[in-house]
């Protein structure tokens, strides 16, 4: 367990950066790169450890992946011929990893067995299990099948007609994938969109897929070609320098070359509706997705009501949304987020009780939290809990605050931002 203690001394940040590469879009371009047939390099691949799951998996598996630093070359014969693993795969804490690829594995014809870190080995994979198993695949795990360790028998799919109960990608994406390689026609209709980076990357890959709404469709055993990916930078990761810039006094941050992609991009809405002071160019699109630069320069914040269709635009910042509501004056209602409780940890728990101990006035509810701002908060000991965004949030908390902050198992961090310390390092100024 590696433990930080965090004393800046009241800084301003000030500078530009670019963030590491999105996560979810590095997790599909590897295994969609994988799945095709010749090379796929992807560019500003994210390396950190969630992603290099991702890579173990598909090398366990028999795909030939090299990776120098953020470039990844992937020389694949197809995914007919991937071969079975000889030994369990390891999905480390990547719930991208576990139920994307719960979605391919069913598709293919050999035994897998798949297990995880005590963190993911609590997560739901009922919800991923349950569409496949209607499909054909045979599934079966710790607690009646529901969560890992977790082994597959795969095999021969039929399409499915698929409303997830629940606001998720993965879900959405798990059963896509597993749609692409049975016989037919695989609908997912979302109540509510969802991010939709596997819609965008399979159809540069040649997938038969089609949008319409909340509705995806795709046709089953189109064969993916490989295709080149540049990822852009990870605006979940931006959100915290983001949020940072606007409650320090006398900051201003440019984030260069993030992912804008409308799916994901909550955390402008969000700082704006607050009264930030937020700046966003465009400047390309690539494979789909747009990309561009975000400024943010301190202001005064006020409160907002959040629910409904932007929660899953934001699902992951909230951590992050929550530190920033404690800068503003008056009361920030956060609704309709009950998936927080099924993430690295029960973000609602984890939020309410880290903010508690550094000083704010904050209340969680069944579904998101209230916060009471605007306050002062103090240092103390506290606990990423082994979850990333947790740990970020209370590095970004440190610096409000003149006292120090322990913070243990910092290193958790590295599963989406490796290089997050080095970056604050950077725009730190006195
Ligand atoms: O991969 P993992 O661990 O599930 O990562 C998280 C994160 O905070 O980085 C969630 F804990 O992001 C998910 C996100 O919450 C990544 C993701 C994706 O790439 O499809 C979708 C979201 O999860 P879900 O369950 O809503 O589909």
């Amino acid at each position: 367990m590696s433990h930080q203690i965090l004393s800046f001394g009241q800084p301003q940040l000030k500078g530009t950066i670019s963030v590491p590469g999105d996560k979810s879009i590095s997790h599909r371009a590897v295994m969609f790169g994988s799945l095709a047939k010749g090379k796929t390099t992807i560019t500003n691949f994210l390396a950190g450890e969630d992603c290099l799951s991702t890579i173990a998996a598909f090398q366990a598996m028999g795909v030939a992946i090299e990776r120098e630093e953020d470039r990844v070359v992937i020389e694949s014969n197809g995914v007919e011929e991937l071969v079975e693993p000889i030994e369990p795969i390891n999905l480390g804490n990547s719930g991208t990893t576990a139920r994307l690829l719960l979605g391919i594995l069913a598709g293919l014809p050999y035994h897998f067995t798949l297990y995880g870190d005590g963190s993911l080995s609590k997560r739901p994979m009922d919800r991923i299990a349950n569409p496949l198993r209607e499909m054909g695949a045979v599934i079966d795990g710790r607690d009646n099948g529901r969560l890992l360790p977790m082994s597959v028998r795969g095999g021969k799919l039929k399409s499915i007609d698929f409303k997830p109960p629940v606001k998720s990608a993965q879900i959405k994406s798990g059963v896509l994938l597993a749609g692409l390689l049975a016989e037919g026609e695989t609908t997912v209709q979302e109540k509510t969109k969802t991010r939709d980076h596997t819609e965008n990357m399979l159809k540069a890959f040649g997938a038969d897929i089609k949008v319409d709404g909340t509705t995806v469709r795709i046709k089953g055993k189109t064969p993916l070609h490989s295709c080149d990916i540049e990822v852009p930078g990870d605006i979940s990761s931006a959100a915290f320098f983001l949020v940072a810039a606007a409650i320090i006094p006398g900051s201003e941050v440019m984030i260069e070359n993030v992912g804008l992609n409308p799916t994901r991009t909550g955390i402008i809405d969000v700082l704006q509706m607050m009264g930030a002071a937020i700046e966003v160019t465009e400047t390309k699109v690539i494979g789909g997705e747009l990309i561009g630069n975000i400024r943010v320069t301190a202001s005064e914040l006020r409160p907002a009501t959040i629910e409904g269709e932007i929660i899953p635009r934001i699902i992951d910042e909230i951590p992050i949304i929550a530190l920033l509501a404690t800068q503003a004056e008056g009361e920030t209602v956060i609704k309709d987020a009950e998936e927080l409780r099924f993430k690295e940890t029960d973000r609602i728990e984890s939020v309410v009780t880290t903010l508690t101990k550094l000083g704010a006035r904050i209340t969680g509810t069944e579904d998101g939290m209230i916060v009471h701002g605007k306050t002062a908060l103090h240092g103390g000991v506290t606990d990423s809990f082994g979850d990333h965004r947790i740990g970020m949030m209370i590095a970004i908390a440190s610096l409000l605050i003149d006292e120090k902050i322990e913070l243990h198992d910092a290193a958790c961090i590295a599963v989406s931002y490796p290089n997050f310390f080095e970056h604050l390092h950077t725009l730190i100024t006195r």
